[in-house]
């Protein structure tokens, strides 16, 4: 089971017990989910609100949405004797992403307050989670930040992305997402409370995500394996589709500014990671995203 983590153990007694619990869910598992976060209760309830409010508006276009009409003509062509595979350039996942300089949904009216509100909280408890991480690291408090900022001089990258992976006729020849790990930084994702689906690869077995109710599920991408010089290595994590059930996952990305210089942080000399800007990086990531990151590292080095 991924660890589950009561983030506000971190006042007390148990502050030490806690980071320790924090530094294995980093370097074991690349995933933990925290609960006792301080993000409201009731805050919650509306993100998850809204959030399916505003799906049920879009559930028509999912209907006419490409990954639809691949998988019809797949099932098509099976129905004609072929034999068929499952797709591998395709999601079975509606998306939108919310960053601080983009449109928004205008529907429902509740919708746009309730994401910046909860965008903002979860803002904070990313940068939380690196203090942690500077800590756990041996690292100066503060250190990943100024490293994803170009020491302060930039913006970090924050974006929200707003999914969901509708019931799917043939979870068989699709899947919700396909295998990949994340590019960035630090990924704190508001998880389905019941229908689950997100699955990480530990020691080559495919593990699930538990759904936690109300929980905060923390992953670590390709910068944070950088910079901590292979000690947090991204881990990776897939959706598998669903017959029954539309989940919804919020996912939101603590990542570099595009224009931020990205090394590892102690030791570099002996380090098999490069140093890079990181918008460099995200334009091989794009190409690459579902394969192996070692390639990339490569090819963002001889950049
Ligand atoms: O939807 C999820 O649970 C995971 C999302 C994810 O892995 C991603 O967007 O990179």
């Amino acid at each position: 089971m991924i660890p589950v983590i009561d983030f506000s153990k971190l006042q007390g007694d148990e502050r030490a017990l806690t980071l320790a619990q924090i530094a294995n869910g980093c370097e074991e598992w690349g995933f933990f989910q925290l609960v006792k976060h301080g993000i409201s209760e009731e805050l919650l309830e509306r993100v998850k609100k809204v959030c399916s409010e505003c799906y049920q508006l879009r559930e028509e276009r999912f209907n006419e949405s490409s990954p639809v009409r691949s998988l019809n003509e797949l099932v098509d062509r099976e129905s004609q004797g072929e034999a068929v595979k499952k797709l591998k350039d395709v999601d079975w996942e509606d998306v939108f992403v919310l960053q601080d300089d983009n449109a928004w949904p205008s529907n429902p009216h509740d919708f746009k307050e309730t994401m910046e509100e909860y965008r903002e909280e979860v803002r904070k408890l990313a940068e939380k989670v690196m203090e942690l991480m500077d800590q756990n690291l041996g690292l100066e408090k503060g250190y990943i930040k100024k490293a994803f900022t170009g020491d302060g001089q930039q913006e970090a990258f924050f974006g929200t992305k707003v999914s969901h992976y509708p019931p799917c006729p043939r979870p068989d020849l699709v899947d919700g997402l396909r295998a990949h790990t994340d590019a960035g930084g630090v990924i704190l994702l508001f998880q389905d409370d019941q229908v689950g689906g997100l699955q990480i690869l530990k020691d080559g077995e495919w593990v699930d995500v538990q759904p936690v109710k109300n929980s905060i599920v923390i992953n670590t991408g390709d910068q944070i394996e950088v910079v901590s010089n292979g000690r947090y290595k991204s881990t990776w994590h897939r959706v598998l589709a669903t017959r029954d059930g539309n989940r919804r996952s919020i996912a939101s990305f603590y990542n570099p500014s595009l224009k931020a210089t990205i090394a590892p942080a102690a030791a570099p000399a002996a380090s098999s990671y490069p140093k890079f800007m990181f918008g460099n990086y995200m334009d091989v990531y794009v190409k690459q995203k579902f394969e192996a990151k070692e390639p990339r590292f490569e090819a963002v080095a001889a950049m």
